[in-house]
């Protein structure tokens, strides 16, 4: 399967992003391998035992993935990959949809998105490049700045403490939490199939660090450590409030922080079910 584009990468050079990228295509391609073609999504119908993928994008550094990835897909408004990915779920529930968004997208304009996908549990995948910024747009604070951070918009430092989105996730009844780092392409590889084997909407946040903008949010590696799948809800609380997104005095887990089995969207509702050929 041919993943490459001919598009000019127009990432910084060393951005995280040019890592989460092959790490998707190595996915991808080891899927393949095993007789899981993604096909483009207007012929899907020619394999219907194998899984097949379609992409959404949001808007932002993270999203010109679009156009180093040659899969089908559609590169959305800012904030609305993720109702635009479960749109494709519902017309053709044996696509399994990619959605890439960025902090800014996922948990600033499209939030309202991002709680009500957990509900749905639309049969996707979520990565989230967080890199604590509005990046494309020079750096604006997101929810996930940490507090202080001087920026063009917040001059004399952010006043509000971030968000947690894990601890949000959680909340929301998400059936699939997951956190791995841009800097590590085989825990990526891992984490991205085991999110893309999950019946239901998986959800995996990818610490991705900028290059340009907030640079103090930089450079977690040494507080990273790689936990075993958890499946227990307490546990996973506790997980999720060992890294705050502010100070760097936390441990940050990274791997499955939790995984529940609960009915797909598709499997909700009988007319969907029925067009199941899984
Ligand atoms: C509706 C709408 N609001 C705002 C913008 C401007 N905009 C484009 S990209 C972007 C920042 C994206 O930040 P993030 O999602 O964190 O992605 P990153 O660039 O950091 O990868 C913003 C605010 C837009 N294009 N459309
Ligand atoms: S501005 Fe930051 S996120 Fe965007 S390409 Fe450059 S290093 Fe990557």
């Amino acid at each position: 399967m041919k993943l490459n584009t001919n598009s000019e990468n127009t990432w910084c050079p060393g951005c995280p992003n040019h890592m989460i990228l092959e790490a998707v295509k190595q996915t991808i391609q080891n899927q393949s391998s095993k007789g899981r073609s993604p096909l483009k999504a207007q012929s899907a119908s020619k394999a219907q035992s194998a899984l097949n993928y379609a992409i959404t994008t949001d808007i932002g550094c993270h999203a010109k993935i679009f156009d180093y990835l040659n899969l089908s897909g559609i590169y959305c408004l800012h904030g609305r990959a993720i109702p635009t990915a479960i749109g494709i779920t519902l017309g053709n529930p044996n696509l399994k949809v990619l959605t890439f968004a960025g902090d800014g997208a996922a948990y600033a304009e499209g939030i309202a998105h991002f709680i009500h996908a957990f509900k749905h549990n639309a049969d996707m995948t979520l990565i989230l490049h967080d890199n604590q910024s509005f990046s494309l747009t020079t750096g604006q604070p997101t929810p996930t700045s940490q507090q202080g951070y001087i920026s063009k918009a917040s001059p004399l430092g952010t006043q509000d403490k971030p968000l947690n989105p894990i601890k949000l996730a959680l909340a929301s009844n998400a059936t699939f939490i997951a956190r791995t780092n841009a800097r590590d392409i085989p825990h990526m590889v891992e984490t991205f199939t085991k999110a893309i084997a999950h019946n239901g909407f998986s959800f995996v946040e990818v610490i991705q660090d900028c290059l340009i903008f907030n640079l103090d949010a930089n450079n977690k590696d040494e507080l990273m450590y790689k936990i075993k799948d958890n499946t227990d809800k307490a546990t996973a609380e506790k997980l999720a409030d060992q890294f705050d997104y502010n100070s760097k005095s936390g441990k940050i887990p990274l791997g499955i922080i939790y995984q529940s089995k609960e009915p797909s969207l598709a499997e909700k509702w009988p007319q969907l079910k029925k067009l199941i050929k899984k």
